[in-house]
Protein backbone atom coordinates (compact mmCIF):
# COMPACT_ATOMS: atom_id res chain seq x y z
CA UNK A 1 0.00 0.00 0.00
CA UNK A 2 1.58 2.77 -1.27
CA UNK A 3 0.60 6.41 0.68
CA UNK A 4 1.63 9.78 -1.40
CA UNK A 5 3.50 12.47 0.09
CA UNK A 6 2.12 16.05 0.45
CA UNK A 7 5.24 18.67 0.18
CA UNK A 8 3.75 21.24 3.63
CA UNK A 9 2.51 20.54 6.54
CA UNK A 10 0.17 23.53 6.10
CA UNK A 11 -1.34 25.19 3.11
CA UNK A 12 -1.82 27.85 2.00
CA UNK A 13 -4.28 30.54 0.04
CA UNK A 14 -3.22 31.23 -3.54
CA UNK A 15 -3.77 35.03 -4.17
CA UNK A 16 -2.34 36.73 -7.15
CA UNK A 17 0.28 33.78 -7.90
CA UNK A 18 1.18 34.16 -4.07
CA UNK A 19 0.62 31.11 -1.58
CA UNK A 20 0.14 33.18 1.20
CA UNK A 21 1.95 31.43 3.99
CA UNK A 22 1.55 33.66 7.27
CA UNK A 23 -2.12 32.75 7.60
CA UNK A 24 -2.74 31.72 11.62
CA UNK A 25 -5.77 29.99 12.17
CA UNK A 26 -5.79 26.53 10.81
CA UNK A 27 -7.72 23.02 11.37
CA UNK A 28 -6.32 19.60 10.27
CA UNK A 29 -7.49 17.47 7.40
CA UNK A 30 -8.27 14.07 8.49
CA UNK A 31 -8.03 11.21 6.68
CA UNK A 32 -11.33 9.58 7.45
CA UNK A 33 -9.90 6.15 6.75
CA UNK A 34 -7.53 6.30 10.20
CA UNK A 35 -8.50 9.25 11.91
CA UNK A 36 -4.73 10.51 11.46
CA UNK A 37 -4.60 14.51 10.23
CA UNK A 38 -2.87 14.91 7.10
CA UNK A 39 -1.93 18.56 6.61
CA UNK A 40 -3.52 21.62 8.20
CA UNK A 41 -5.90 23.99 6.37
CA UNK A 42 -6.04 27.95 6.81
CA UNK A 43 -10.03 29.33 7.58
CA UNK A 44 -9.41 32.44 5.76
CA UNK A 45 -11.65 35.33 6.58
CA UNK A 46 -13.61 37.81 3.90
CA UNK A 47 -10.14 40.64 4.22
CA UNK A 48 -8.70 37.18 1.92
CA UNK A 49 -11.73 36.82 -0.44
CA UNK A 50 -12.20 40.70 -1.47
CA UNK A 51 -8.35 40.47 -1.95
CA UNK A 52 -8.82 37.49 -4.08
CA UNK A 53 -11.33 38.97 -5.74
CA UNK A 54 -8.91 42.24 -6.54
CA UNK A 55 -6.95 39.55 -7.78
CA UNK A 56 -8.69 38.09 -10.18
CA UNK A 57 -10.75 41.63 -11.18
CA UNK A 58 -6.77 43.04 -12.30
CA UNK A 59 -6.22 39.74 -14.13
CA UNK A 60 -8.97 38.91 -16.27
CA UNK A 61 -9.23 42.14 -17.83
CA UNK A 62 -5.48 40.95 -19.67
CA UNK A 63 -6.88 37.24 -19.72
CA UNK A 64 -9.70 37.99 -21.52
CA UNK A 65 -7.64 39.82 -24.18
CA UNK A 66 -5.54 36.56 -24.92
CA UNK A 67 -6.91 34.66 -27.78
CA UNK A 68 -8.80 31.52 -26.45
CA UNK A 69 -6.49 28.78 -28.54
CA UNK A 70 -3.77 30.52 -26.32
CA UNK A 71 -5.33 30.32 -23.35
CA UNK A 72 -6.22 27.12 -24.12
CA UNK A 73 -2.42 26.18 -24.49
CA UNK A 74 -2.40 26.99 -20.60
CA UNK A 75 -5.44 23.59 -20.08
CA UNK A 76 -3.57 21.45 -22.15
CA UNK A 77 -0.37 21.92 -20.03
CA UNK A 78 -2.59 21.49 -17.05
CA UNK A 79 -3.98 18.40 -18.61
CA UNK A 80 -0.26 17.29 -19.34
CA UNK A 81 0.56 17.99 -15.94
CA UNK A 82 -2.63 15.93 -14.46
CA UNK A 83 -1.74 13.23 -16.69
CA UNK A 84 1.98 12.93 -14.92
CA UNK A 85 0.88 13.36 -11.59
CA UNK A 86 -2.41 11.03 -11.69
CA UNK A 87 -1.31 8.19 -9.45
CA UNK A 88 0.33 11.02 -7.02
CA UNK A 89 -3.07 13.15 -7.25
CA UNK A 90 -5.13 10.03 -6.99
CA UNK A 91 -3.05 8.51 -3.31
CA UNK A 92 -4.01 12.18 -1.91
CA UNK A 93 -7.39 12.49 -3.21
CA UNK A 94 -8.05 9.03 -1.61
CA UNK A 95 -6.20 9.64 1.59
CA UNK A 96 -8.42 13.30 1.98
CA UNK A 97 -12.10 11.52 1.27
CA UNK A 98 -11.31 7.84 2.07
CA UNK A 99 -13.00 6.93 -2.07
CA UNK A 100 -11.07 3.64 -3.02
CA UNK A 101 -7.78 4.09 -5.26
CA UNK A 102 -9.37 3.43 -8.09
CA UNK A 103 -12.05 5.97 -7.85
CA UNK A 104 -9.30 7.68 -7.07
CA UNK A 105 -7.50 7.33 -10.41
CA UNK A 106 -11.41 7.69 -11.60
CA UNK A 107 -12.02 10.76 -10.95
CA UNK A 108 -8.61 12.57 -11.82
CA UNK A 109 -9.12 11.14 -14.96
CA UNK A 110 -12.15 13.13 -15.17
CA UNK A 111 -10.22 16.21 -13.95
CA UNK A 112 -7.83 15.51 -17.20
CA UNK A 113 -10.36 14.62 -19.71
CA UNK A 114 -12.28 17.84 -18.26
CA UNK A 115 -8.91 19.93 -19.18
CA UNK A 116 -8.54 18.35 -22.12
CA UNK A 117 -12.14 18.98 -23.49
CA UNK A 118 -12.26 22.34 -22.46
CA UNK A 119 -8.87 23.12 -24.35
CA UNK A 120 -10.48 21.64 -26.99
CA UNK A 121 -13.24 24.56 -26.90
CA UNK A 122 -10.51 27.13 -27.21
CA UNK A 123 -10.62 26.66 -31.20
CA UNK A 124 -14.35 26.20 -30.92
CA UNK A 125 -16.15 28.38 -28.48
CA UNK A 126 -18.99 28.59 -31.32
CA UNK A 127 -21.30 31.31 -31.83
CA UNK A 128 -23.35 31.80 -34.96
CA UNK A 129 -23.75 33.89 -37.92
CA UNK A 130 -26.86 34.04 -39.19
CA UNK A 131 -28.76 36.38 -41.91
CA UNK A 132 -29.68 39.71 -41.27
CA UNK A 133 -33.46 40.89 -42.53
CA UNK A 134 -31.64 44.08 -43.95
CA UNK A 135 -29.20 44.54 -46.99
CA UNK A 136 -25.51 44.99 -46.06
CA UNK A 137 -25.74 44.11 -42.33
CA UNK A 138 -24.23 41.42 -41.00
CA UNK A 139 -24.91 39.67 -37.68
CA UNK A 140 -23.66 37.29 -35.37
CA UNK A 141 -23.90 35.92 -31.92
CA UNK A 142 -20.37 35.49 -30.20
CA UNK A 143 -19.59 34.14 -26.06
CA UNK A 144 -18.01 36.77 -23.96
CA UNK A 145 -16.95 36.25 -20.66
CA UNK A 146 -18.37 37.31 -17.86
CA UNK A 147 -15.34 38.50 -15.09
CA UNK A 148 -14.80 37.20 -12.52
CA UNK A 149 -16.55 33.99 -11.35
CA UNK A 150 -16.77 32.17 -7.68
CA UNK A 151 -16.55 28.70 -7.78
CA UNK A 152 -17.56 26.58 -4.38
CA UNK A 153 -16.82 23.10 -4.51
CA UNK A 154 -17.97 19.67 -2.60
CA UNK A 155 -15.62 17.05 -0.62
CA UNK A 156 -17.05 14.40 -2.51
CA UNK A 157 -15.52 15.13 -6.22
CA UNK A 158 -13.21 17.91 -4.99
CA UNK A 159 -11.06 17.50 -8.08
CA UNK A 160 -13.54 16.59 -11.24
CA UNK A 161 -16.24 18.86 -9.78
CA UNK A 162 -13.50 21.72 -9.47
CA UNK A 163 -12.30 21.39 -12.85
CA UNK A 164 -15.98 21.18 -14.30
CA UNK A 165 -16.36 24.34 -13.23
CA UNK A 166 -12.88 25.97 -13.70
CA UNK A 167 -11.56 24.89 -16.78
CA UNK A 168 -14.85 26.20 -18.77
CA UNK A 169 -14.64 29.47 -17.00
CA UNK A 170 -10.81 29.94 -17.64
CA UNK A 171 -11.14 28.71 -21.20
CA UNK A 172 -13.83 31.70 -21.58
CA UNK A 173 -11.04 34.44 -20.62
CA UNK A 174 -12.94 34.51 -16.76
CA UNK A 175 -10.82 34.59 -14.05
CA UNK A 176 -11.51 32.48 -11.06
CA UNK A 177 -11.60 32.97 -7.41
CA UNK A 178 -12.12 29.22 -5.78
CA UNK A 179 -13.34 27.86 -2.10
CA UNK A 180 -12.74 24.59 -2.03
CA UNK A 181 -14.44 21.76 0.86
CA UNK A 182 -12.18 22.55 4.09
CA UNK A 183 -12.61 18.35 4.40
CA UNK A 184 -10.65 17.66 1.28
CA UNK A 185 -8.62 21.19 0.65
CA UNK A 186 -5.43 18.95 -0.66
CA UNK A 187 -6.56 18.60 -4.52
CA UNK A 188 -6.92 22.10 -4.51
CA UNK A 189 -3.62 22.45 -3.37
CA UNK A 190 -2.30 20.34 -6.00
CA UNK A 191 -4.15 21.70 -8.39
CA UNK A 192 -3.53 25.32 -7.94
CA UNK A 193 0.63 24.31 -8.10
CA UNK A 194 -0.29 22.37 -11.54
CA UNK A 195 -1.75 25.76 -12.86
CA UNK A 196 1.10 27.77 -12.13
CA UNK A 197 3.81 25.64 -13.48
CA UNK A 198 1.70 25.46 -16.61
CA UNK A 199 1.70 28.96 -16.70
CA UNK A 200 -1.46 30.70 -16.08
CA UNK A 201 -1.10 34.11 -15.74
CA UNK A 202 -0.97 35.23 -11.90
CA UNK A 203 -4.48 36.02 -10.39
CA UNK A 204 -6.59 34.10 -13.19
CA UNK A 205 -7.37 31.20 -10.39
CA UNK A 206 -7.50 32.41 -6.85
CA UNK A 207 -7.77 29.27 -4.06
CA UNK A 208 -9.48 31.08 -0.57
CA UNK A 209 -9.61 28.06 1.86
CA UNK A 210 -11.81 27.90 4.86
CA UNK A 211 -15.41 27.96 5.87
CA UNK A 212 -18.93 28.41 3.84
CA UNK A 213 -20.00 30.53 6.70
CA UNK A 214 -17.26 32.98 5.99
CA UNK A 215 -15.58 32.37 2.70
CA UNK A 216 -18.49 31.32 1.01
CA UNK A 217 -20.30 34.07 2.40
CA UNK A 218 -18.19 36.46 0.90
CA UNK A 219 -18.10 35.47 -1.98
CA UNK A 220 -21.83 35.39 -2.76
CA UNK A 221 -21.78 38.75 -1.27
CA UNK A 222 -19.33 40.52 -3.41
CA UNK A 223 -20.39 42.85 -5.93
CA UNK A 224 -17.43 41.97 -8.24
CA UNK A 225 -17.98 38.10 -8.49
CA UNK A 226 -20.80 38.17 -11.45
CA UNK A 227 -21.44 34.34 -11.37
CA UNK A 228 -21.40 31.76 -8.19
CA UNK A 229 -21.26 28.18 -9.16
CA UNK A 230 -22.12 25.88 -6.07
CA UNK A 231 -22.28 22.22 -5.90
CA UNK A 232 -23.65 20.87 -2.84
CA UNK A 233 -26.56 20.46 0.28
CA UNK A 234 -29.75 22.05 -0.88
CA UNK A 235 -29.83 24.09 1.98
CA UNK A 236 -26.67 25.92 1.10
CA UNK A 237 -28.36 26.19 -2.06
CA UNK A 238 -31.25 27.61 -1.46
CA UNK A 239 -29.62 30.56 0.86
CA UNK A 240 -26.79 31.18 -2.22
CA UNK A 241 -29.78 30.99 -4.04
CA UNK A 242 -32.04 33.49 -2.65
CA UNK A 243 -28.74 36.20 -1.92
CA UNK A 244 -28.15 35.56 -5.63
CA UNK A 245 -31.53 36.42 -6.92
CA UNK A 246 -31.71 39.82 -4.50
CA UNK A 247 -28.37 40.60 -5.75
CA UNK A 248 -29.32 39.19 -9.53
CA UNK A 249 -26.25 37.44 -9.57
CA UNK A 250 -25.90 34.45 -12.22
CA UNK A 251 -25.84 31.53 -10.14
CA UNK A 252 -25.42 27.38 -11.11
CA UNK A 253 -26.33 25.24 -8.33
CA UNK A 254 -26.15 20.76 -8.20
CA UNK A 255 -27.62 19.90 -5.06
CA UNK A 256 -28.08 15.95 -5.22
CA UNK A 257 -30.34 13.53 -5.75
CA UNK A 258 -32.51 10.66 -5.02
CA UNK A 259 -31.62 8.13 -7.65
CA UNK A 260 -33.25 4.96 -8.84
CA UNK A 261 -32.67 2.00 -10.61
CA UNK A 262 -35.44 0.23 -12.18
CA UNK A 263 -35.30 -3.22 -12.49
CA UNK A 264 -38.07 -4.33 -14.75
CA UNK A 265 -39.29 -8.28 -15.15
CA UNK A 266 -37.59 -9.15 -17.88
CA UNK A 267 -34.07 -7.33 -17.14
CA UNK A 268 -30.71 -9.26 -17.34
CA UNK A 269 -30.66 -9.90 -13.23
CA UNK A 270 -26.92 -10.00 -12.84
CA UNK A 271 -25.91 -6.90 -14.80
CA UNK A 272 -28.54 -4.90 -12.54
CA UNK A 273 -27.29 -6.21 -9.10
CA UNK A 274 -23.91 -5.13 -10.35
CA UNK A 275 -25.04 -1.86 -11.64
CA UNK A 276 -26.76 -1.33 -8.57
CA UNK A 277 -23.65 -2.61 -6.27
CA UNK A 278 -21.31 -0.47 -8.31
CA UNK A 279 -23.75 3.02 -8.41
CA UNK A 280 -25.08 2.38 -4.62
CA UNK A 281 -22.01 1.12 -2.78
CA UNK A 282 -18.82 3.10 -4.90
CA UNK A 283 -17.63 5.94 -3.18
CA UNK A 284 -19.51 4.65 -0.01
CA UNK A 285 -22.80 5.78 -1.56
CA UNK A 286 -21.24 9.45 -0.89
CA UNK A 287 -21.86 10.73 -4.66
CA UNK A 288 -24.92 12.70 -5.73
CA UNK A 289 -25.35 10.12 -8.52
CA UNK A 290 -25.56 7.40 -6.29
CA UNK A 291 -28.48 4.87 -6.25
CA UNK A 292 -30.36 5.01 -3.39
CA UNK A 293 -33.54 3.20 -4.57
CA UNK A 294 -34.21 0.27 -6.05
CA UNK A 295 -37.61 0.19 -7.80
CA UNK A 296 -38.34 -3.30 -9.04
CA UNK A 297 -41.07 -5.02 -10.82
CA UNK A 298 -42.89 -7.95 -8.22
CA UNK A 299 -41.82 -10.23 -10.32
CA UNK A 300 -38.15 -10.07 -9.96
CA UNK A 301 -38.80 -8.33 -6.20
CA UNK A 302 -37.29 -11.73 -4.34
CA UNK A 303 -34.34 -12.91 -7.26
CA UNK A 304 -33.30 -9.21 -6.94
CA UNK A 305 -33.34 -9.27 -2.86
CA UNK A 306 -31.13 -12.80 -3.00
CA UNK A 307 -28.81 -11.74 -5.60
CA UNK A 308 -27.93 -8.21 -4.19
CA UNK A 309 -27.63 -9.71 -0.93
CA UNK A 310 -25.10 -12.21 -1.83
CA UNK A 311 -23.32 -9.63 -3.91
CA UNK A 312 -22.73 -7.51 -0.70
CA UNK A 313 -21.22 -9.96 1.04
CA UNK A 314 -18.31 -9.98 -1.40
CA UNK A 315 -18.01 -5.63 -0.71
CA UNK A 316 -14.77 -5.49 1.37
CA UNK A 317 -14.85 -2.34 3.73
CA UNK A 318 -11.90 -0.51 4.59
CA UNK A 319 -8.69 1.53 4.04
CA UNK A 320 -9.39 2.47 -0.27
CA UNK A 321 -5.56 2.91 -0.71
CA UNK A 322 -5.32 -0.96 -0.20
CA UNK A 323 -6.34 -2.59 -3.74
CA UNK A 324 -8.59 -5.26 -2.34
CA UNK A 325 -10.89 -2.36 -0.40
CA UNK A 326 -14.43 -2.01 -2.48
CA UNK A 327 -16.11 0.06 -0.44
CA UNK A 328 -14.20 2.91 2.07
CA UNK A 329 -15.07 5.18 4.93
CA UNK A 330 -17.89 7.95 4.92
CA UNK A 331 -16.11 11.45 5.24
CA UNK A 332 -16.52 12.30 8.72
CA UNK A 333 -18.69 11.63 12.16
CA UNK A 334 -21.53 13.92 11.19
CA UNK A 335 -21.74 11.76 7.54
CA UNK A 336 -22.45 8.89 9.88
CA UNK A 337 -24.73 10.30 12.00
CA UNK A 338 -27.31 10.95 9.19
CA UNK A 339 -26.51 8.27 8.32
CA UNK A 340 -28.08 6.24 11.40
CA UNK A 341 -30.68 8.98 11.43
CA UNK A 342 -31.84 7.63 8.60
CA UNK A 343 -31.83 3.87 9.68
CA UNK A 344 -33.79 4.59 12.72
CA UNK A 345 -36.28 6.58 10.30
CA UNK A 346 -36.45 3.59 7.56
CA UNK A 347 -37.10 1.11 10.68
CA UNK A 348 -40.08 3.19 12.42
CA UNK A 349 -41.09 3.95 9.07
CA UNK A 350 -41.93 -0.07 8.40
CA UNK A 351 -39.53 -0.55 5.99
CA UNK A 352 -37.21 -4.12 6.58
CA UNK A 353 -33.60 -4.16 7.20
CA UNK A 354 -32.39 -6.75 5.15
CA UNK A 355 -28.66 -6.40 5.65
CA UNK A 356 -26.29 -3.73 7.46
CA UNK A 357 -27.60 -0.62 8.88
CA UNK A 358 -24.89 -0.55 11.60
CA UNK A 359 -22.00 1.48 12.01
CA UNK A 360 -18.48 -0.32 12.02
CA UNK A 361 -16.35 0.64 14.90
CA UNK A 362 -14.22 -2.51 16.02
CA UNK A 363 -10.36 -3.47 15.32
CA UNK A 364 -9.50 -2.04 12.20
CA UNK A 365 -12.29 0.50 11.92
CA UNK A 366 -11.47 2.19 15.49
CA UNK A 367 -10.36 5.10 14.13
CA UNK A 368 -12.14 6.07 10.89
CA UNK A 369 -15.46 6.64 9.87
CA UNK A 370 -17.02 3.38 8.78
CA UNK A 371 -20.53 2.33 7.97
CA UNK A 372 -22.17 -1.20 6.99
CA UNK A 373 -23.64 -1.63 3.40
CA UNK A 374 -27.20 -1.65 3.76
CA UNK A 375 -30.23 -2.75 2.48
CA UNK A 376 -33.87 -2.13 2.92
CA UNK A 377 -36.69 -3.60 1.30
CA UNK A 378 -40.60 -3.06 0.95
CA UNK A 379 -40.09 0.51 1.16
CA UNK A 380 -42.51 2.54 -0.09
CA UNK A 381 -41.95 5.12 -2.55
CA UNK A 382 -43.30 8.25 -0.25
CA UNK A 383 -41.18 6.84 2.70
CA UNK A 384 -38.80 9.46 3.97
CA UNK A 385 -36.04 6.81 3.01
CA UNK A 386 -37.28 6.52 0.03
CA UNK A 387 -37.37 10.56 -0.60
CA UNK A 388 -34.80 12.15 1.43
CA UNK A 389 -31.09 11.90 0.44
CA UNK A 390 -28.74 10.08 3.17
CA UNK A 391 -25.18 10.14 1.16
CA UNK A 392 -24.08 7.30 2.57
CA UNK A 393 -24.17 2.93 1.24
CA UNK A 394 -27.77 2.57 2.26
CA UNK A 395 -30.36 1.20 -0.39
CA UNK A 396 -34.37 1.48 -0.01
CA UNK A 397 -35.57 -1.63 -2.21
CA UNK A 398 -39.15 -0.33 -3.68
CA UNK A 399 -41.23 -2.83 -5.30
CA UNK A 400 -44.08 -1.66 -7.77
CA UNK A 401 -46.50 -3.59 -10.04
CA UNK A 402 -46.17 -2.20 -13.81
CA UNK A 403 -43.48 -0.18 -15.40
CA UNK A 404 -45.88 3.03 -15.25
CA UNK A 405 -45.86 2.40 -11.41
CA UNK A 406 -42.14 2.14 -11.75
CA UNK A 407 -41.26 5.55 -14.10
CA UNK A 408 -43.96 7.64 -11.37
CA UNK A 409 -42.38 6.14 -8.38
CA UNK A 410 -39.02 7.15 -9.88
CA UNK A 411 -40.42 10.60 -10.50
CA UNK A 412 -42.22 10.89 -7.13
CA UNK A 413 -38.79 12.53 -5.53
CA UNK A 414 -38.11 16.40 -5.42
CA UNK A 415 -34.84 15.78 -6.99
CA UNK A 416 -33.85 14.91 -10.64
CA UNK A 417 -30.36 13.34 -10.92
CA UNK A 418 -29.78 10.54 -12.41
CA UNK A 419 -31.63 7.33 -13.12
CA UNK A 420 -31.92 4.00 -14.69
CA UNK A 421 -33.57 1.42 -16.05
CA UNK A 422 -32.50 -2.71 -16.56
CA UNK A 423 -35.41 -3.95 -19.19
CA UNK A 424 -34.66 -5.80 -23.07
CA UNK A 425 -37.71 -4.02 -23.91
CA UNK A 426 -37.12 -1.37 -26.61
CA UNK A 427 -40.37 0.23 -26.08
CA UNK A 428 -39.74 0.29 -22.53
CA UNK A 429 -36.28 2.03 -23.33
CA UNK A 430 -37.53 4.65 -24.97
CA UNK A 431 -40.37 5.23 -23.11
CA UNK A 432 -38.44 5.03 -20.15
CA UNK A 433 -35.73 7.71 -21.40
CA UNK A 434 -38.80 10.42 -22.40
CA UNK A 435 -40.83 9.74 -19.12
CA UNK A 436 -37.83 9.56 -16.36
CA UNK A 437 -37.64 12.82 -15.47
CA UNK A 438 -33.62 13.61 -14.21
CA UNK A 439 -30.96 15.31 -16.29
CA UNK A 440 -29.33 12.40 -16.47
CA UNK A 441 -30.89 8.40 -17.98
CA UNK A 442 -29.30 5.30 -18.10
CA UNK A 443 -30.05 2.54 -19.44
CA UNK A 444 -28.79 -1.07 -18.33
CA UNK A 445 -26.25 0.31 -16.49
CA UNK A 446 -26.16 2.11 -12.85
CA UNK A 447 -26.86 5.18 -12.12
CA UNK A 448 -23.37 6.26 -11.84
CA UNK A 449 -20.46 7.76 -14.51
CA UNK A 450 -21.24 10.62 -15.89
CA UNK A 451 -18.77 11.13 -18.79
CA UNK A 452 -17.22 14.81 -19.21
CA UNK A 453 -18.65 16.00 -22.58
CA UNK A 454 -22.33 15.36 -21.48
CA UNK A 455 -24.17 17.91 -19.36
CA UNK A 456 -24.09 17.26 -15.82
CA UNK A 457 -27.15 18.18 -13.66
CA UNK A 458 -30.40 17.95 -13.63
CA UNK A 459 -34.19 18.80 -13.13
CA UNK A 460 -36.40 20.00 -9.89
CA UNK A 461 -34.71 20.65 -6.48
CA UNK A 462 -31.59 19.08 -7.95
CA UNK A 463 -30.81 22.50 -9.50
CA UNK A 464 -31.63 25.58 -10.86
CA UNK A 465 -31.47 24.93 -15.06
CA UNK A 466 -27.86 25.21 -15.86
CA UNK A 467 -25.73 21.93 -15.64
CA UNK A 468 -21.96 21.29 -15.42
CA UNK A 469 -19.42 20.17 -17.92
CA UNK A 470 -20.46 19.40 -21.95
CA UNK A 471 -20.38 22.14 -23.76
CA UNK A 472 -23.47 23.42 -21.54
CA UNK A 473 -20.95 24.81 -18.96
CA UNK A 474 -20.05 27.56 -21.39
CA UNK A 475 -23.09 28.75 -21.07
CA UNK A 476 -22.75 29.43 -17.07
CA UNK A 477 -19.73 31.26 -17.95
CA UNK A 478 -20.21 33.65 -20.88
CA UNK A 479 -22.68 35.68 -22.00
CA UNK A 480 -24.04 35.95 -25.21
CA UNK A 481 -23.34 38.85 -27.05
CA UNK A 482 -25.56 40.07 -30.41
CA UNK A 483 -23.24 41.83 -33.17
CA UNK A 484 -24.90 43.77 -36.04
CA UNK A 485 -22.31 45.34 -38.37
CA UNK A 486 -24.18 47.85 -40.60
CA UNK A 487 -21.82 48.17 -44.11
CA UNK A 488 -25.07 50.11 -46.18
CA UNK A 489 -23.60 53.45 -45.35
CA UNK A 490 -27.04 54.65 -44.33
CA UNK A 491 -29.31 54.07 -41.33
CA UNK A 492 -31.26 51.06 -41.67
CA UNK A 493 -34.19 50.77 -39.42
CA UNK A 494 -35.04 46.81 -38.28
CA UNK A 495 -38.17 45.98 -38.39
CA UNK A 496 -39.11 48.85 -40.34
CA UNK A 497 -36.90 49.13 -43.43
CA UNK A 498 -37.97 45.81 -44.53
CA UNK A 499 -39.35 45.65 -48.24
C1 LIG B 1 -21.19 13.74 -7.96
O1 LIG B 1 -21.76 12.74 -7.57
O2 LIG B 1 -21.28 14.79 -7.31
O3 LIG B 1 -21.32 10.47 -12.70
C2 LIG B 1 -20.35 13.75 -9.18
C3 LIG B 1 -20.61 10.30 -11.72
C4 LIG B 1 -19.30 11.03 -11.64
C5 LIG B 1 -19.48 12.38 -11.07
C6 LIG B 1 -20.30 12.41 -9.82
N1 LIG B 1 -18.72 11.12 -12.96
O4 LIG B 1 -20.94 9.54 -10.83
Amino acid sequence: MTEAVIDTKKLANFIDGVWEKEKVESVPVINPATGESIVEVPLSTAEDVDRAVAAAKKAQKEWSLVPAPQRAEVLFKIGSLMKERKEHLAQLLTMENGKVIEEGRGEVQEGIDMAFYMAGEGRRMFGQTTPSELKNKFAMSVRAPIGVVGIITPWNFPIAIATWKSFPAIVAGNAVVWKPATETPIMAYELAKICEEAGLPKGVLNVVFGKGSTVGDSMVHHDDIRVISFTGSNDTGRDIAAECGKQLKKLSMEMGGKNAVIVMDDADLDLAVEGILWSAFGTSGQRCTACSRVIVHKDVKTAVEERLLSAMETLTIGNGLDESIKVGPIINQAGIDKIKKYISIGNEEGAKLLAGGYELKDGKYKSGHYFAPTLFTNVKADMRIGQEEIFGPVVSLIPVDSFEEAIEANNSVSYGLSSSIFTKDVNRVFQAQRDLDTGIVYVNAGTTGAEIHLPFGGTKGTGNGHRDSGVQALDVFTEWKAVYVDYSGKLQRAQIDVE
